[in-house]
């Protein structure tokens, strides 16, 4: 049993991103001693905790750690970082925000989790809340730190989180009202030791969970036999809670017809998961489903950076999926877009695959891509899988320019990178941002 929050003790705050500026707000409007520690020169938040407390910044000292009485540490930092593991052996809690959040927390929590979909689950799952009446306060992993959640919690409502894998090794109080792990596929594996620790770090959302959503088609996402919570299905068969019917092009919840298929703006099988995965959270919150949910979720257009038209030029349709930093949503980009331009892609990959098997991607490259055009750190590897139809390139201007020579009329340029961008863009929006600037320029 983790100390309560609020209870006063000595903490010290590792990292200073969104997550610990948000850790520091809540400490210092609680009235909470805390200092801070970033191993980086030039923190990006330190002018704002300067306001906070001028005194919090310290340089990182692995020795001072194990003075603390808490290290509430930020997802972007391992927990097996040397310095973490040995205060953590001398007896200092290892929390994250999700955990401080968890333990003061008192409306409904709605957590989802998952290889892919997380963002889009969270925010139409938002939406659908909202559409129903109540308030939906939405969080976590998608962007708004959850202790920031806190102060707009009193009017009341539901709280909706995405959770990487990251925020949940360190968390341990909290007990959602409906949790799911949306599906599961290689990722993050430069912090993790295998596939195995991935996934286990993933399960942890249902240690406390009131009921739990898994995904019918992976077997990664279902609790084990010690879980005792109701469990509610979706995937494609018919014995699914939730199901989506491709043949019958239909969502069907508890086998009765919600929505047709053709009916979303979402596109894709992958998405019509999500938009099931969404209803049955919802149902295993207690929320009613009305038509305005039902009409909500048809006219829901996904975020950006995810499978986005960016527009058709000289009958090229380019798409803008730059989100797509890991294989299972590249695969699932490729997919979704066969039924209209079926081996008519050129798809634009490459980055750092953190560590990945790419060759899961095969398949779909041979089966379904016209023309492979790779640039990034791991893009020599990712050429590799269609040595026949691919090309090596230096940056993304270059694929772009390679994409537009390779293609002609009903083609279908997609960027869908399988890796994270950090090898040469700031994140994933500057380098689908680019990419929407190089098509603007055709
Ligand atoms: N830092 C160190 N040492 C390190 C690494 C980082 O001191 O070795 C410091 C950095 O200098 C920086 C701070 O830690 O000041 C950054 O912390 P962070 O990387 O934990 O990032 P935050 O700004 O706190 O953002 C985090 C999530 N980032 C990560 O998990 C890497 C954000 O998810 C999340 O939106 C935010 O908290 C609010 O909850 C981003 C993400 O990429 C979108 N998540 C991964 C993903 O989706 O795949 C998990
Ligand atoms: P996350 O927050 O888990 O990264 P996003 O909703 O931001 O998920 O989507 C990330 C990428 O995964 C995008 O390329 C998107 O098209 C793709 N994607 C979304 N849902 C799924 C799914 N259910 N299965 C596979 N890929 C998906």
């Amino acid at each position: 049993m983790q100390p309560h929050a609020t209870e006063h003790k000595s903490r010290l705050i590792l990292g200073l991103g969104q997550t610990g500026l948000s850790v520091a707000r809540y400490l210092a409007a609680n009235n909470q001693s805390f200092k801070v520690m970033d191993s980086r020169e030039q923190a990006s938040g330190a002018a704002e905790l300067a306001k906070l407390d001028p005194d919090a910044l310290l340089p990182w000292n692995g020795q001072q750690m194990l003075g603390y009485d808490q290290l509430v540490v930020s997802p972007g930092i391992a927990v097996t970082h040397p310095d973490i593991a040995q205060a953590k052996e001398f007896g200092v809690e290892v929390v994250g925000d999700i955990e401080l959040f968890a333990q003061v927390n008192r409306l409904p929590v709605i957590a989802i989790t998952g290889s892919n979909g997380k963002s889009t689950v969270t925010e139409l799952v938002g939406k659908l809340i909202e559409a129903s009446g109540i308030r939906a306060l939405v969080g976590g992993n998608i962007g708004q730190p959850a202790l920031d959640l806190l102060q707009q919690s009193e009017a009341g409502g539901v709280v909706v989180l995405e959770l990487s894998s990251f925020q949940l090794e360190t968390t341990y109080s909290l007990n959602p009202v409906a949790a799911t792990i949306l599906n599961v596929s290689e990722d993050h594996l430069d912090r993790y030791v295998d596939y195995k620790a991935y996934v286990e770090a993933k399960q942890r959302i249902f240690n406390h969970a009131e009921a739990i959503i898994e995904n019918a088609e992976d077997e990664m996402t279902q609790p084990g036999a010690a879980v005792k919570a109701k469990v509610t299905s979706f995937g494609f068969a018919s014995r699914c809670d939730w199901q989506v019917d491709l043949q019958q092009g239909v969502l069907f919840g508890n086998r009765q017809a919600i929505l047709d298929l053709a009916d979303l703006q979402l596109q894709g099988a992958h998405n019509a998961l999500n938009v099931a995965a969404a209803f049955a959270l919802l149902e295993a919150a207690g929320i009613t489903m009305n038509q305005d949910m039902i009409e909500c979720a048809k006219q829901y257009r996904g975020m950006p950076h995810r499978s986005q038209l960016v527009a058709v030029k000289n009958g090229v349709t380019f798409i803008n999926d730059s989100k797509a930093t890991n294989v299972g949503a590249t695969v699932a980009a490729i997919n979704s877009f066969t039924p209209q331009f079926d081996r008519k892609v050129v798809l634009i990959a490459g980055g750092d695959a953190k560590g990945a098997d790419l060759s899961s991607l095969a398949d779909s490259i041979e089966k379904h891509v016209k023309t492979l055009i790779c640039f990034g750190k791991d893009g020599l590897e990712i050429s590799k899988l269609a040595q026949d139809r691919s090309l090596l390139v230096e940056n993304l201007p270059q694929a772009v320019e390679q994409a537009v020579a390779s293609s002609q009329n009903g083609d279908c340029v997609l960027l869908s990178p399988a890796c994270a961008s950090l090898d040469m863009f700031k994140n994933y929006i500057e380098r689908g941002e680019l990419f929407e600037q190089l098509v603007e320029a055709i």
